[in-house]
């Protein structure tokens, strides 16, 4: 009940007022900042409207911008969401891990709890720690009972507070993960879990389409929570499901009460956005704003959370001791499995942002993101052409807050992230399904590889596979379509032993 009240106060009044009112003298605060990262899900470079390619606006999420750095060349890892945020949280490329591929919802824990990690890190630099939302990283040991302590997760990889989606919004279970609990899971209500055979008399989306408000276009059709059908099977834990329309709202409300109860201590806020991922149920009111139907929607209610965060920086006076990050896990993906009409509302929309491929692709469309850093005070406003990657952010941000970390794939960027020098990285190795590619400078090279070159007739995008070497410049050919391999066979052959000797 307070939640209920709390959560509605900030909204009818707007976070700044009623935060302000409350608060003491304003803070003169020494040592690192607060440190922020909003992580969306499947969101294009083209679906941010500072980066001036799409038909979408975003004025909340442009305001990190205006105020901080945007990234030209920032990149996830990988073209899908758990080996990026493994290589966000450890600062390791996700291809030397082999279970990092996306996790199914009762994957487990895929994170080795003696690894050092971005949490952990700032957690001995006197930080308190908390993630928000989307996890998917695997939870627990195989087998575990949900009904049961699920250790180990956020917690124990640095964590002080976690409330989680357990993995996706398309993937049973659909419930809350409360430090190592499902939240709202009462005892005569037991949760099951299973990715191999339905629960007796449990209904699914392949057999009762009638019971579906939102219709599969691929998979997704086994058991039914709120009108859509997911993957995977579950039963009981009927008082903890949540209502996918109202995520983004209990998960603002976690966040919002972390940054004011941690408002006098240096924090590290991980808000992990379930947006713009399947199903795309945007609340109520975001309904029909985007006038391109859910998905654009969805990433307006994602924009409108940006807009409430930085209000609270504000409104707790922590504007000059925050820095903000925000970014996304993989490009941008139309029809990812449910019929919601993202591809016919586009309108001239480029959620792409005239890169080629998508979200699944080695292709730039898969990995080149939005990238935006802001702390006021400190950062001066800009423009950054630095090769900069997620996986950074660790050696980076412990470079910031004093730190020593173990020699990892992470690179100290910090200079180039608070916009000091122009110079990020020199090379990159990128991840899509497992296969990988380099960047280096401008030059991408793309090993031969056996494979569709396009994924399946839903998803309907390139896979940057061929059974050709492909070499492209991306300061001359930033959509990818001219292969130099046979061009420039000298670059060709020097790519290929970097490729060789850095995935070795
Ligand atoms: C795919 C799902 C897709 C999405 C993706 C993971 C099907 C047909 N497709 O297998 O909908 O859930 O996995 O997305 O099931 S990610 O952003 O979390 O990596
Ligand atoms: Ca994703």
């Amino acid at each position: 009940m307070y939640r209920i009240c709390f959560f509605f106060f900030l909204l009818i009044y707007g976070f700044a007022a009623p935060v302000s009112a409350q608060m003491p003298e304003a803070f003169n605060r020494e040592g690192p900042p607060n440190i922020i990262i909003i992580y969306a899900d499947d969101l294009g470079i083209g679906d941010v409207s500072c980066y001036g390619r799409g038909a979408l606006r975003t004025p909340n999420i442009d305001q990190i911008a205006k105020k901080g750095i945007l990234f030209t060349n920032g990149y996830a890892t990988s073209a899908t969401c758990t080996p990026s945020r493994f290589a966000l949280l450890t600062g390791t490329y996700p291809w030397r891990n082999r279970d990092a591929r996306i996790l199914a919802g009762n994957a487990p824990l895929i994170i080795d709890t003696s690894m050092q990690t971005l949490p952990k890190m700032l957690r001995k630099a006197g930080y308190h720690t908390g993630i928000f939302g989307k996890w998917h990283l695997g939870l627990g040991e195989e087998g575990m009972d949900w009904n049961s302590d699920i250790r180990p997760g956020p917690n124990e990889v640095g964590f002080d507070e976690s409330f989680i989606l357990a993995s996706t919004n398309d993937r049973v279970p659909t419930v809350f993960v409360e430090n190592g609990k499902v939240a709202g899971l009462t005892a005569d209500d037991s949760l099951f879990v299973s990715y191999q055979a339905n629960f007796p008399g449990e209904p699914t989306g392949r057999d009762h389409p009638e019971l579906l408000k939102l219709h599969p276009s691929h998979g997704h059709d086994m058991s039914i929570h709120n009108g859509i059908s997911r993957i995977g099977y579950m039963k009981g834990g009927v008082s903890a499901r949540w209502v996918d329309e109202e995520i983004a709202d209990t998960v603002m409300v976690r966040a919002s009460e972390f940054m004011i109860r941690n408002r006098e201590k240096p924090f590290f806020m991980y808000l992990a956005l379930h947006q713009p991922h399947v199903p795309r149920t945007p609340h109520p009111r975001f309904v029909g704003r985007s006038g391109q139907g859910a998905r654009g929607d969805a990433i307006l209610e994602a924009d409108w959370m940006v807009g409430k965060i930085l209000g609270l920086i504000t409104a707790l006076q922590l504007e000059e001791y925050t820095l903000v990050i925000f970014s996304s896990d993989n490009g941008p993906v139309l029809d990812d499995g449910y019929i919601d009409r993202a591809v016919v509302q586009l309108g001239g929309h480029d959620p792409f942002g005239g890169f080629r491929g998508g979200k699944y692709s080695l292709y730039d469309g898969g990995t080149h993101v939005p990238f935006l850093v802001s702390w006021p005070g400190t950062i001066e406003p800009g423009i950054s052409s630095a090769l900069v990657s997620q996986v950074d952010l660790l050696a980076s941000l412990a470079g910031l807050t004093g730190q020593k970390v173990p020699q990892t794939d992470s690179q100290n960027l910090i200079d180039a992230f608070t916009g000091k020098s122009d110079t990020g990285r020199e090379a990159l190795i990128l991840e899509a399904s497992g296969r990988t590619c380099l960047r280096n400078g401008d030059w991408v090279l793309i090993p031969p590889y056996d494979g569709p070159a396009w994924t399946n007739q839903w998803v309907n995008l390139e896979t940057g596979l061929s059974d050709q070497v492909q070499l492209f410049h991306l300061g001359l050919d930033p959509a990818q379509k001219q292969n130099l391999a046979t061009v420039y066979p000298d670059v060709t052959a020097q790519m290929l032993a970097l490729y060789k000797s850095m995935i070795e």
